[in-house]
C-alpha cells in the first residue's frame, strides 16, 4: 500500500479528529512533508480534509468511503453471514461474482465496487457506474432454484432496495416493472439477475443479483441525462445503504417461495393502472397495466380487451406519454 492509501485507511477510522502532521509522520515513519504531499493528493481526489495550523488534519465524516468494517457494523447478524469484498474498481461486479464462482466460491457473498468500467444492464445494455457517487454491488446466493423461480429474485431485490430507502430516508421510491427503481420519475437503480445453472437439472447453482444505485449527482452521459436520477439523501452513506439493502435481501430470499414481498412490490409499483407500451420481439403493443401476479408477472389488458401476463426478460415496458 502507498502512503496515501495507508493514510486513507487511518483517516477512515479517525473521522472528525484533528491529528497533527507530526503524529502522522511518526506513525508512518515518514517526514511531515511526505504526509503533507499525501494529504494533498487525497484532497485532489476529492476527499474533504481540513488543515488547521497547530491542530493538524481533520478528515470529514462526509467522505463517503466504502469500507468492509463499516458495512459489517451497520449489518444485522443475518447479513453478516455474507462474505464481503470491496473493490476500488472492476469491470462489473456481476462479472467479478462469476469469476469468484469459477474459482470455487463456497459461501453466499456480496461484492461491492466503488466504480465499474463496464457495468452491465439487461439485454446487452450498459449501466453507467462512475466512482464515488454510486453503489454497484452483486449478491451471490448459492441456492438451488428452478430457473422459473429465479425471476422472483429480481422482484424481491427491487422490494429490498425500496424498503431500505424508505427505512433510511424520507424519499418515496417506486418500482418500474420489472427491475428498475425510480424516484420522481427518474431511474435511480437498476437490477440485473443472472444465474449459474446446471444444464441437466435446469436448477440454479448460484444466483447473482447485481444492483446499481445512483446515490449522488454525477455528470450523466447525454443519452441518459434526461432519465437518470439520484437518491441524493443527505447524510446517508453508501456503507449504511448497502447494509440495509443486504439486510432486506437476506430476509426476502429466505422467504422467496412464499412471495411475501409481492404485496410491497404492488404497493410501490409505478405502473399499475397506467397506460403502457411494451415491446415484444421488437413489436410495439399497447395496453393498461392491471396488476402483478404472485410470480411477479405483469398482467396487462390489451386494447382489444384480451389479457396477457408478461414475464421478465422478454419485454421492455415504457409508460405511455412519458420520457422513459
Ligand atoms: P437495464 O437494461 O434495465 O437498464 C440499462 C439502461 O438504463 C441503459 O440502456 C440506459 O438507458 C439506462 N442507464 C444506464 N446507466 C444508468 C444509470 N447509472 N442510472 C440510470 N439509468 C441508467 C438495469 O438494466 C440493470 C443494471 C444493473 C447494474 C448493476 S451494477 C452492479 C451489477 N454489475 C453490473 O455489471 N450490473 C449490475
Amino acid at each position: 500500500m502507498s502512503l496515501k492509501e495507508d493514510l486513507l485507511k487511518f483517516f477512515e477510522s479517525h473521522n472528525e479528529e484533528f491529528i497533527s502532521g507530526q503524529t502522522l509522520a511518526q506513525s508512518f515513519n515518514v517526514s511531515r512533508n511526505a504526509i503533507w504531499k499525501a494529504v494533498n493528493k487525497l484532497k485532489s481526489e476529492g476527499y474533504k480534509i481540513s488543515s488547521v495550523s497547530n491542530r493538524g488534519y481533520c478528515f470529514s465524516s462526509d467522505n463517503d468511503i466504502l469500507s468492509i468494517d463499516k458495512i459489517y457494523k451497520y449489518m444485522t447478524d443475518n447479513s453478516r453471514q455474507l462474505k464481503l469484498s470491496v473493490l476500488k474498481t472492476t469491470d462489473s461486479t456481476n462479472n467479478e461474482a462469476k469469476r469468484m464462482i469459477a474459482q470455487g466460491l463456497s459461501e453466499n457473498a456480496l461484492i461491492i465496487a466503488n466504480e465499474q468500467t463496464a457495468g452491465r444492464g439487461r439485454l446487452g445494455r450498459s449501466f453507467y457506474s462512475p466512482g464515488e457517487t454510486g453503489i454497484y454491488m452483486s449478491f451471490v446466493f448459492r441456492t438451488q432454484l428452478d430457473l422459473s423461480d429465479a425471476v422472483s429474485v429480481t422482484t424481491a431485490a427491487a422490494v429490498a432496495v425500496v424498503r431500505a430507502i424508505v427505512k433510511l430516508t424520507d424519499k418515496h421510491p417506486q418500482i418500474k416493472w420489472v427491475n428498475d427503481v425510480y424516484l420522481e420519475n427518474r431511474k435511480i437503480c437498476g437490477i440485473l439477475t443472472e444465474a449459474v445453472s446446471d444444464f441437466e437439472t435446469c436448477m440454479t447453482q448460484n444466483i447473482i443479483i447485481g444492483i446499481g444505485i445512483n446515490m449522488r449527482y454525477s455528470d450523466f452521459p447525454e443519452d441518459i441525462k434526461d432519465r437518470a436520477g439520484v437518491l441524493n439523501a443527505k447524510g446517508l452513506s453508501r456503507n449504511k445503504l448497502i447494509a440495509a439493502v443486504a439486510d432486506e435481501m437476506m430476509t426476502l430470499t429466505e422467504d422467496l417461495k412464499n412471495h411475501s414481498y409481492i404485496d410491497d412490490y404492488r404497493k410501490y409499483s409505478m405502473i399499475i393502472g397506467k397506460r403502457i407500451d411494451f415491446y415484444k420481439n421488437n413489436i410495439k403493443n399497447e395496453g393498461t397495466a392491471k396488476d402483478i401476479d404472485d410470480n411477479g408477472g405483469l398482467i396487462v389488458t390489451l386494447d382489444d380487451g384480451t389479457t396477457e401476463t408478461l414475464t421478465s426478460g422478454e419485454v421492455t415496458v415504457r409508460l405511455s406519454n412519458s420520457i422513459q
